[in-house]
């Protein structure tokens, strides 16, 4: 066995999202998101899973806070419900709403734990959506307003505000595949919501600078390390094309301030990028205090010849169609196992890749990982322990391969675990399970699986033992 040890000033948290845990859907004042009406659509989630009650995080939450503080974390990554705190997604704030994260900032505070809130974790207020939703450029500005209403009531208690999560699902699985909320399939949409929701960052990240100055600034990226079947130049374009589409879509306008070229020409079939406006990436690349990277999965590409049989094996859920605007000359294929619950191959290297390409792409930005973490089917023993080694296999070869890429330079700060609790996990309902602690929806009782233990553990130590 190896130990390697982390700093004293390396931060672990664990992660979770309003929709997949607070429930009370309908109290207190709070209005309906595209994932209330979503869910709510006969065949769009499995049994028909909602996030009405979800893991009833809204009144438990002191008890999840003493959980945190129990495993002994630094930091707390949770996100803003934007119809609780502003229904309808402009003009009135709803004060039940505010006071409901001012008081789990508070209790944070207070535990010791560092808060970390997303302004957008994918619950779009409905209204929004009926006026046209991310393809429509006034969205970028609504969120704009909301950030200041949220950033006013929380200011400097928050540490760091990270603007978006993961805007690759919120863009080409609301708008492309459809199988996210809102569920449109236009492909064009697509990518005109890539840019407004860039642009939504770059607004609310000036909102940040001017309103909390003391705060640190964010964003969570799930970035995708993209492999080629083979050595061939039509493989090798595949990746490019598909980097284009999942990384510096993002990337580039946030961090070098531009689109890279090759993106606007390879998507010019379906889009002509009309919507981006002179002075936009100007204003989407608001420096960052650190990127947030969320890694789960490596993806390999092929390029497709226009006759073999495709396997569009991309992990991203049943759907005629494609997340992948404009890439229909490329293939997605199954990887070797094992794999989780999710069907997402398990693949630590890729993260040590990743960290490095930023490190080398983006010398001296900051970068925390902001989740990672699997699903699997966790059982209940005699003795009422969830003995989930799988999950600690996957914590432990995670971390290391983050280890290994710290070790090479890569400037990273941070781990938090995605999830904190079991909780519904999007088109999968309750049927896939991620959390750390296992909640039982009949009852609501949590309990600590032994991933748990273990990530307290490495939380209080800084030891990881391989
Ligand atoms: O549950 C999600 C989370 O909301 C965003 N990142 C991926 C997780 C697992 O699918």
């Amino acid at each position: 066995m190896t130990t390697r040890n982390f700093p004293e000033s390396f931060v672990w948290g664990s992660a979770t999202a309003a929709y997949q845990i607070e429930g009370a859907a309908a109290e207190d004042g709070r209005g309906r998101s595209i994932w209330d009406t979503y869910s709510h659509t006969p065949g769009r989630t499995v049994n028909g899973d909602t996030g009405d009650v979800a893991a009833d995080h809204y009144h438990r939450w002191p008890q999840d806070l003493d959980h945190i503080a129990e495993l002994g974390l630094g930091a707390y990554r949770f996100s803003i419900s934007w119809p609780r705190v502003q229904p309808g997604g402009s003009g009135r704030f709803n004060a039940a709403g505010l006071d409901f994260y001012s008081r789990l900032v508070d209790g944070l505070l207070e535990r010791g734990v560092r808060p970390v809130a997303t302004m957008y974790h994918w619950d779009l207020p409905q209204e929004l959506e009926d006026a046209g939703g991310w393809p429509a450029r006034e969205t970028a500005l609504r969120f704009e307003e909301y950030a200041s209403g949220i950033v006013t009531a929380l200011g400097d208690r928050v540490h760091t505000w990270t603007t978006l999560n993961e805007p690759w699902c919120s863009a080409y699985l609301g708008y492309a595949s459809g199988v996210h909320a809102p569920g449109r399939t236009e492909p064009a949409a697509a990518l005109a919501a890539v840019h407004h929701l860039n642009l939504a960052h770059g607004l609310a990240g000036r909102v940040v600078r001017e309103l909390a100055p003391s705060a640190e600034l964010s964003v969570t990226l799930n970035l995708h390390v993209v492999r080629g079947a083979s050595d061939s130049a039509a493989d090798a374009d595949a990746v490019r094309r598909i980097d284009a589409l999942a990384n510096r879509a993002f990337l580039g306008p946030m961090l070098d301030g531009e689109y890279p070229a090759d993106l606007l020409a390879d998507t010019a079939p379906v889009t002509d990028w009309s919507f981006v406006r002179s002075g936009d990436e100007k204003l989407i690349a608001v420096p960052l205090d650190v990127l947030g990277v969320n890694y789960y999965a490596s993806t390999l590409v092929r390029a497709w010849d226009g006759h073999s049989a495709r396997s569009d094996a991309d992990g991203h859920g049943a759907s005629a169609h494609s997340p992948w605007v404009g890439a229909d000359d490329v293939d997605f294929l199954p990887q070797p196992g094992p794999h989780t619950a999710m069907g997402w191959n398990i693949d630590p290297p890729a993260l040590t890749e990743l960290l490095l390409r930023l490190r080398l792409d983006y010398p001296g930005q900051p970068l925390m990982i902001t989740e990672n973490g699997a699903a699997f089917d966790d059982v209940v023993s005699a003795d009422g322990r969830i003995h989930d080694d799988r999950r600690i296999d996957y914590l432990r070869r995670h971390i290391g391969a983050m280890a290994d890429a710290r070790a090479r330079g890569a400037d990273v700060r941070g781990y938090f675990v995605w999830s904190l609790l079991d909780n519904f996990e999007w088109g999968y309902g309750y049927d896939r399970r991620f959390g750390i602690i296992r909640v039982d929806y009949d009852t609501q009782e949590r309990t600590w699986k032994d991933s748990a233990h273990w990530y307290r553990h490495l939380a209080t130590t800084g030891r990881l033992d391989e």
